[in-house]
């Protein structure tokens, strides 16, 4: 037989039967099988000519060997299949997936503050300089501005950014309506930075804005309180500690107490006692101006914070770039579902 009318064989041969794979095995790849004439012919071929031939009997001996195991692997599928037909069986749980740690600890987040009146707002990532700096108060020559902090965009004559906190939607918010306001700005900020463990060039934050008449740094502290309870446990303390941003005065740092040692000191919170979780202070009154809010009326104050450093609170993530990395293996141990 020749060559091709062998190849044509082997690929059509209905192979779906026990009966029908074994005659096929014993055709081609038995101790007497077919092949092995063409192996012993080699011998009368031209000797230009013995390369080439002996090549496509190799190949149709392949070709027999991948049919064969095809199709006793697929037989055995389809006879371990009906040996487990129980028909009674009650269906497995199908797989379900996991939320991502950031939208959990977001979800809580908003979720607390939407119970003292906050709102929901959000803007764009990529800002022009009024919304990420200079209505923040920002001076023209502020360090923050630098190339190695945000990452610029050149769009025909104007330079953007993207932005590199969300108080820039605030900024929106403010342009265009008119205290009270209570809003809560959630969004990924970009910072122009080298990727570590405790560095990302991207992270999320959440920012709080409230501004109406007669708005105090007491009321700041109470909110925060609540906030840091709600999310933390009844127990939990806080402690600001005075710092400086351009866009409100006065600022501070906020801090809990440590949700693992309750002051006893451990490697979490650097034998201290307290774990500093976002920032504050009074809106500076030059943005409250810049933004069309008459000052002799109103102050207001406001905060931001790091999801991915709740998160790691929370659940303890040592290392910033699982947030990112979409190991199945981190995100698969979020199975709780939306708060
Ligand atoms: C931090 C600190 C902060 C604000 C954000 C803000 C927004 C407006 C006006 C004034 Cl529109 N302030 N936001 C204030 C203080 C601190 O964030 O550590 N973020 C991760």
């Amino acid at each position: 037989m020749k060559i091709q009318e062998l190849a044509a064989e082997i690929e059509s041969t209905l192979l779906m039967e026990e009966q029908q794979i074994e005659q096929f095995r014993i055709r081609f790849l038995g101790s007497k099988n077919i092949l092995k004439d063409l192996y012993a012919a080699i011998k009368d071929i031209p000797n230009e000519q013995k390369k080439a031939y002996g090549q496509s009997v190799n190949a149709l001996k392949e070709h027999a060997e991948r049919r064969f195991l095809e199709a006793k692997a697929a037989l055995h599928k389809v006879q371990k299949l009906s040996n487990n037909e129980d028909l009674t069986k009650p269906a497995g749980s199908p797989k379900v997936g996991a939320h991502h740690p950031l939208s959990l600890i977001r979800k809580e987040i908003l979720n607390i503050f939407k119970q003292i009146g906050f709102d929901v707002s959000e803007g764009p990532e990529i800002e022009d300089d009024w919304h990420n700096f200079s209505a923040l108060n920002f001076p023209i020559e502020h360090p923050a501005r630098d190339m190695q902090d945000t990452f610029f965009i050149q769009k025909g004559e104007e330079e953007l950014a993207l932005r590199t906190h969300t108080s820039s939607v605030q900024v929106r918010v403010m342009e265009q309506q008119q205290p009270p306001i209570r809003t809560i700005s959630p969004g990924r900020v970009f910072r122009n930075e080298a990727i570590s463990a405790r560095a990302h060039c991207f992270f999320h934050q959440v920012e709080g804005l409230y501004i109406d008449k007669d708005v105090s740094f007491a009321d700041l502290k109470q909110t925060l309180l609540f906030f840091a309870q709600t999310l933390f446990g009844t127990q939990t303390k806080i402690r600001l500690r005075p710092s400086y941003f351009p866009f409100t005065e006065p600022s501070a740092e906020v801090d809990i107490s440590c949700t693992l040692c309750d002051f006893k000191g451990c490697n979490v919170c650097k034998q201290t006692g307290w774990l500093e979780i976002m920032g504050c202070g009074m809106v500076d009154p030059n943005v409250l101006e810049a933004c069309g809010i008459d000052t002799d009326v109103y102050t207001g104050f406001a905060f931001g914070m790091g999801l991915e450093r709740i998160a790691q609170l929370k659940y303890r993530v040592n290392d910033l770039r699982l947030y990112s990395e979409n190991d199945i293996r981190f995100l698969s141990q979020f199975k709780s579902g939306m708060a």
